[in-house]
């Protein structure tokens, strides 16, 4: 080896040093990267949730979601001791123009710092089979689940509500 190659050895040797002795420190430094995705439930803000009063048969969720995160998030069921069978509704016009209701196929999709607003006449979170009376002042409990697989526990109080009484479309209306 010829002392010019044996300084270039070196030289690089020398190099690689400095580069992974400054690679990990700003690795490390970087709160994101390399770090698992947080959970959905953790990102979304739950307000004003509400579930309208009823003495038995079909009620619905109301309120806003927000993506507090930065990624999508997808609400894909709702669940509650008061009603066995729930579904995740929209509502829209049907071929006649009266307004009626039917499930999200797939759930609701939350963009970035977007807010769902879940409201009498639009998207909703329905109780499809209330055995107990619900009265003004209860309290439901809701566990809301995403895409992937997290959950969080919400509660919601009922209040009298005339409206929101579209008619019911089953699944696959298309
Ligand atoms: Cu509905």
């Amino acid at each position: 080896m010829t002392i010019r190659a044996l300084v270039a050895a070196l030289g690089l040797t020398a190099l690689l040093v400095v580069l992974s002795a400054c690679g990990s420190p700003s690795e490390a430094a970087s709160p994101t990267e390399g770090q698992a995705q947080p959970m959905q439930a953790d990102t979304v803000q739950a307000k004003d949730l509400w579930v309208k009063a009823v003495d038995s048969g079909m009620s619905a969720g109301f309120g806003t979601l927000t993506n507090t995160g930065s990624s999508d998030v997808v609400l894909t069921s709702a669940a509650s001791i008061i009603s066995s069978d729930m579904e995740l509704h929209v509502t829209g016009p049907d071929e006649d123009g009266q307004m009626v209701m039917s499930p999200q196929e797939g759930g609701f999709i939350i963009a970035p710092g977007d807010t769902l607003v879940l409201e009498p006449g639009g998207d909703h979170i329905m109780f499809m089979d209330v055995r107990e009376p619900v009265g003004p002042g209860d309290t439901v409990d809701l566990t809301l689940t995403f895409e992937d697989g997290s959950a969080v526990d919400v509660t919601a109080p009922a209040k009298d509500f005339t409206g929101g009484d579209e008619e019911y479309v089953p699944g696959t209306h298309e």
